[in-house]
């Protein structure tokens, strides 16, 4: 008995060592396999020398060697858990500074937006205050009051999408003449800004939804030389001061005389024969004006008498593919990054 108890204690003590030198999990599972095996393991061996031993001493023996085996068991386990403990510089978490850096996108301003704001500037600067309105309008301010009778033929000129008989998304930004001089009395200097929708098929110069800046002057005094000077003033300083501009008659049931206005074609310069822009016309309209009609301004209680005014229309989005040069005013709206980045380069 005392022989094997110091066989049990000399298992121990190499079991320890083996421990201690056992750095991975594949020489630690060698150990647990040298003492744990089923069929040749040390604590196997241990087992069957019971039968060797005087019967009363195998209940002691055996208890020895159940705590042999538990020690084994606990020591091999925790280190295992040990060895599956964080590793402290995992491949993918190093960092590796010669990479090139992740840059961040601010958000920005729309090109259209920014052009706006770039002619509500020029507008502001010459005295324009401005006015709003809403993109749902009835069918009196669209049309009625702007001189279109029901079912007159000059209504067709304006694809209108209609919500209800008497509702309908504006077609122009003119119906806020009548609101703003509904509003309040002459001297009226206002420019409106704002979004209006046609049933249009979209191509490199129209779109079913698109911007107009809408201007209004009302006083004692305004004569078409006013409407004139004031457009030039402005083309000139929104593109450049040698820019062609051409005043070309024509009709709209709320201003009297009329005038539709042009600049040279910037994209091609009239060089183009098969321009898409200008179809090789060598112009592109802009804008529509005139001097508010008598009647429009009866209709608003305003002595035609006493006062006269004038007004504009043009499209932001058609004018900012002019400034930009850009050949299709779709390009705008098709949300395509590498386009709308280059307007912002600060
Ligand atoms: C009008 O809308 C008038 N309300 C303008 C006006 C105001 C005349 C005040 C007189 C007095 P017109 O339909 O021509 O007119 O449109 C004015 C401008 O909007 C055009 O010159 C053009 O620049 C722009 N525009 C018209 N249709 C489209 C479209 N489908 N897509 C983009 N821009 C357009």
């Amino acid at each position: 008995m005392k022989d094997f108890k110091a066989k049990i204690e000399e298992h121990k003590e190499r079991f320890e060592k083996a421990l201690t030198r056992a750095i991975d999990e594949k020489s630690l599972q060698e150990v647990r396999n040298t003492y744990m095996s089923r069929k040749r393991g040390a604590l196997k061996l241990l087992f069957e020398e019971l039968k060797t031993l005087k019967p009363e001493d195998r209940a002691e023996a055996g208890q020895m060697i159940n705590k042999l085996k538990m020690h084994v068991q606990k020591k091999i386990e925790s280190s295992l858990k040990k060895l599956t403990v964080p590793k402290p510089l995992a491949r993918e978490r190093r960092i590796d500074l010669t990479l090139p850096g992740q840059k961040e996108y601010w958000g920005a301003q729309h090109p259209v937006s920014l052009f706006q704001q770039e002619m509500e500037n020029i507008f502001i600067a010459m005295g324009f205050s401005i006015e709003e309105g809403p993109e749902i309008e009835t069918d009196y301010y669209n049309f009625e009051a702007l001189n279109f009778p029901p079912y007159h033929p000059a209504r067709d000129d304006w694809d209108t999408l209609y919500i209800t008989d008497d509702l309908l998304l504006r077609t122009h930004t003119s119906p806020v003449q009548i609101r703003a001089m509904e509003k309040r009395k002459p001297p009226i200097r206002i420019i409106v800004p704002g979004k209006v929708y046609r049933r249009e098929t979209p191509d490199p110069t129209h779109l079913p939804m698109f911007y107009q800046l809408e201007g209004l002057v009302v006083d004692k005094g305004i004569t078409f030389a006013h409407l004139k000077g004031t457009l030039e003033h402005f083309l000139k300083t929104l593109f450049y001061e040698k820019i062609k501009i051409r005043f070309r008659p024509s009709f709209f049931p709320f201003t009297e005389p009329s005038a539709e206005v042009d600049i040279e074609c910037i994209v091609c310069g009239g060089k183009d024969e098969e321009c898409r822009v200008c179809d090789g016309s060598g112009w592109k309209e802009i804008l529509g004006s005139g001097m508010v009609d008598p009647q429009v301004l009866k209709n608003v209680n305003v002595d035609p008498e006493e006062y006269a005014g004038f007004a504009f229309g043009m499209g932001i989005d058609r004018t900012a593919m002019f400034a930009y040069q850009i050949p299709d005013i779709r390009y705008f709206y098709e949300n395509d990054l590498r386009f709308t980045r280059q307007f912002n380069l600060k």
